[in-house]
């Protein structure tokens, strides 16, 4: 009861409680479509749970047993009618959840032949590399992050900058395990196939900080692969791409890195961070 009067303080509640920013505008084309099927969704289920608990709790209370009664109540079985509403009412809740779902996803996966830009992901145990297509630039190798809950960590992370309004296309690729690229305020992830390349596309329509992480339990830092979105304007876009190349990030980081030695540097980044876990302590 707390949890639910305590959120209906927040702007949560506008959206279903989805993930989203207090001013509740929109971050991508795709966010109202996917938090109406939500909503949608979850609003037809509790009715339904309302009328089966009502019914529950019904039951009990009137066919309860009392003082005189003696054996069993009048049982009743084979009843057709009432069996062909209990197959009827599932089949056409789950169509219709199947045709909603359906028709979200045909709209939110659309390709258009033509983005306006194109964003190559590489992820990696345990970190992301974001390579800018179109400008032919990078940004530098992400190191896993450690996250250790101090202040200043969100600032260390990697981050993808992307034009505020333009379609952006996504390729997503993986240097090692399966991982699922997520910025959690897009309400949208997807997963990064080693050998594969996934796609998609979105626009995201309000500029901001968003943050970002591996959907897909990838191995044992899984939950240090974080990383940052800022969308901007475009003079600020183009200006970091130019920062980009001022500072020498040209070219693509590709699948085909080396990933046993991107592991060792992380480890000496480790190394001089401190250990993760003190060894010894209980002794
Ligand atoms: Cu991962």
């Amino acid at each position: 009861m707390a949890t639910l009067v305590l959120a209906g303080c927040t702007q949560a509640q506008q959206r279903g409680f989805l993930p989203g920013p207090d001013d509740g505008q929109e971050v991508t084309n795709q966010t109202e479509r996917i938090t109406n099927l939500w909503v949608g969704s979850w609003a037809v289920l509790v009715l339904v749970g309302l009328i089966i608990w009502g019914l529950t709790i019904w039951c009990a209370v009137a066919y309860r047993r009392r003082r005189n009664d003696a054996g069993y109540p009048i049982q009743l079985r084979y009843h057709v009618p009432l069996e062909l509403m209990f197959t009827l009412v599932p089949v056409v809740m789950v169509l219709t959840f199947f045709y909603f779902t359906q028709r979200d996803a045909n709209e939110i996966e659309m390709h258009v032949a033509e983005p306006d830009y194109t964003v190559n992901v590489v992820g990696k145990q345990w970190s992301w590399d974001f390579n800018y297509v179109d400008d032919d630039v990078h940004e530098p190798a992400g190191v896993q992050s450690f996250a250790t809950g101090e202040p200043g960590a969100a600032e260390s992370l990697p981050t993808l900058w992307l034009p505020v309004d333009q379609t952006v296309e996504f390729q997503l690729d993986s240097r090692d395990v399966i991982h699922s690229f997520w910025v959690v305020d897009f309400l949208y992830k997807k997963d990064m196939m080693p050998g594969h390349t996934t796609t998609f596309q979105v626009t995201p329509t309000r500029e901001g900080t968003y943050q970002g992480k591996c959907a897909e339990l990838c191995g044992e830092y899984h939950s240090d692969m974080l990383f940052n979105v800022r969308v901007v304007s475009q003079e600020e876009f183009d200006a970091h791409m130019q920062d980009l190349r001022d500072q020498g990030y040209e070219g693509q980081l590709g699948v085909d890195l080396n990933r046993n030695e991107e592991e060792w540097s992380m480890r000496e980044l480790h190394d001089e961070a401190g250990p993760r876990y003190t060894e010894g302590d209980d002794e």
